[in-house]
């Protein structure tokens, strides 16, 4: 398999819940490296725009306010097979549906209040890392 980049988001819930650490440790332990990372707070024109693909779904609006409400910490992690093994460790959009031992089932209360972004295939990363890093800033080793 190849090395590949994903695009990470500790959303708010789980940076205000303290468990960025924790969360690093499960990449970390899934061969997942952090080759780049920044904590921001999204504006509201960020946050629509990254999640534009779900403009005209009913939670938007919801979504959005949830990304603004707090910092975030967004991260690059590389690895073998980066993208298909983040969404692995991350669990089921809806932490009630998500696996025992994965990031959501443990970290996240809510659909809506996840814990975690991650990108779900090569186009959506690629288009995800540019949105937030510049190809200076990511430092593979
Ligand atoms: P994922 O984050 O697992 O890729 P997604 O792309 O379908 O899931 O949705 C993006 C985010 O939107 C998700 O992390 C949380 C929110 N969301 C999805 N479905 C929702 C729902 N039914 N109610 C509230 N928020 C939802
Ligand atoms: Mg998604």
């Amino acid at each position: 398999m190849a090395v590949e980049r994903t695009l990470s988001i500790i959303k708010p819930d789980a940076v205000a819940d303290n468990v960025i650490g924790k969360i690093y440790t499960r990449f970390e332990d899934a061969g997942l490296k952090v080759v780049a990372a920044k904590m921001m707070l999204l504006s509201e024109e960020k946050a629509g725009g990254f999640y534009a693909e779900h403009k005209e779904r009913p939670f938007f609006s919801e979504l959005v306010e949830f990304m603004t409400s707090g910092p975030v910490l967004v991260q690059v992690l590389e690895g073998e097979g980066a993208i298909a093994q983040n969404r692995d460790i991350m669990g089921a959009t809806n932490p009630a549906d998500a696996a025992p031992g994965t990031i959501r089932a443990d970290f996240a209360k809510e659909v809506s209040r996840n814990a975690v972004h991650g990108s779900d295939s090569a186009a959506s990363a690629a288009r995800e890392i540019s949105y937030f890093f510049s190809e200076s800033e990511i430092f593979s080793r």
